[in-house]
């Protein structure tokens, strides 16, 4: 067996060079000559070998792929917050033909559920939205007319895990909606038809360095939950607004938990063809009350949104 090269050349296991002309042959060898790793705490850990090159074409293969495949998909989710992933899971469990895509701007999914409210960890759900907490295996206790989890990040990183599972479904996060795409139907009026993407890095510093030009993914139906607030807070909402295609915005109203749970249930809908908006987004173009530290209304105005988009599907 030749000697190791040494000179950053990337080899094959036994040492051969792999160049960009190399036949992925090549490459293949290194993986028929598998060392077996031993998990030796006492000293010897030994991992299998691996090229640098080899971990960033896993990633870059997988990831362009995604993004190549995803640039039509049937729905784009905007925002991957309690409400987005509720909805997420909703829509890609009952419909697994629907290629769901789901943007959010921050690398962290989950938006405000990683803590209740005033940074406190316990996350509280009135009945009957905690049913999406016992079909998803988020253990809480049951105080009556609501439920506790004991900790916000139980909830978020459950739904997060059940939702990157689903075959149907790809999350593109740090990268964030910084438009939408408007079509005319055949009966020439407008609708939404996909959105306009950017890294978020490169959305938030356009006035650092001009032309960054954008990407787009085309979609028959947006479903937006940016939230009310956040660097880019009812982005859709106030899209719509800027771009004259709603009157103005309605303002979130100061906290009624009891009006506003059920307002933004009940008001979650496609508020212009193609365009479905819930959460608190919501309660910035409807005017409907903040609710504070209670997220019943962001699991169901999720679900709501993905039964409402169904039901757009099948008719
Ligand atoms: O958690 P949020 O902010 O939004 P929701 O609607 O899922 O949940 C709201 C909830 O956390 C509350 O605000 C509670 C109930 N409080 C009420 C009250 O009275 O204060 O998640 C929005 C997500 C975030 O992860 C953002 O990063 C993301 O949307 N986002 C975007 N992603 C992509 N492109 C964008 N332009 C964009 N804007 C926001």
């Amino acid at each position: 067996m030749s000697p190791p090269v040494l000179d950053g050349t990337p080899q094959t296991h036994d040492g051969s060079r792999i160049t960009s002309k190399s036949p992925i042959s090549n490459v293949i060898v290194s993986k028929q000559h598998l060392v077996e790793p031993k998990e030796d705490f006492s000293g010897n850990y030994v991992f299998a070998p691996i090229r640098e090159w080899e971990v960033s074409r896993a990633m870059s293969q997988r990831y362009f792929k995604d993004l190549y495949d995803r640039a039509i998909s049937d729905v784009v989710i905007v925002g991957a917050g309690s409400a987005g992933l509720s909805c997420a899971y909703r829509l890609a469990t009952e419909a697994p033909h629907l290629k769901v895509t789901i943007i959010e701007a921050n690398v962290a999914p989950g938006g405000g559920c990683w803590l209740g409210g005033q940074l406190l960890s316990a996350m509280i759900v009135r009945k009957p939205a905690h049913k999406l907490l016992m079909e998803i295996g988020v253990p809480f206790e049951d105080e009556g007319n609501y439920v506790v989890v004991k900790h916000a990040a139980l909830f978020t990183s459950t739904i997060l895990s059940k939702v990157l599972a689903l075959d149907n479904v790809k999350m593109f996060n740090a990268t964030a909606v910084e438009d939408l795409i408007v079509k005319e139907d055949h009966q020439g009026k407008q609708r939404i038809a996909g959105v306009v993407t950017n890294w978020t890095l490169v959305s938030l510093n356009h006035d650092t360095q001009s032309c960054m030009d954008p990407n787009t993914i085309t979609a028959p139906l947006v479903i937006s939950f940016t939230g009310h607030d956040g660097p880019m807070g009812a982005f859709c909402a106030k899209r719509l607004v800027k771009s004259g295609l709603v009157p103005q915005l309605g303002d979130m109203r100061c906290l009624d938990m009891s009006r506003a749970e059920p307002a933004i249930v009940n008001r979650t809908r496609e508020v212009y063809p193609g365009l479905i908006i819930g959460g608190m987004e919501l309660s910035e173009l409807d005017g409907a009350n903040r609710m504070g530290p209670c997220f019943s209304a962001m699991l169901a105005s999720g679900e709501k949104a993905a039964y409402t988009a169904l039901d757009i599907f099948n008719n």
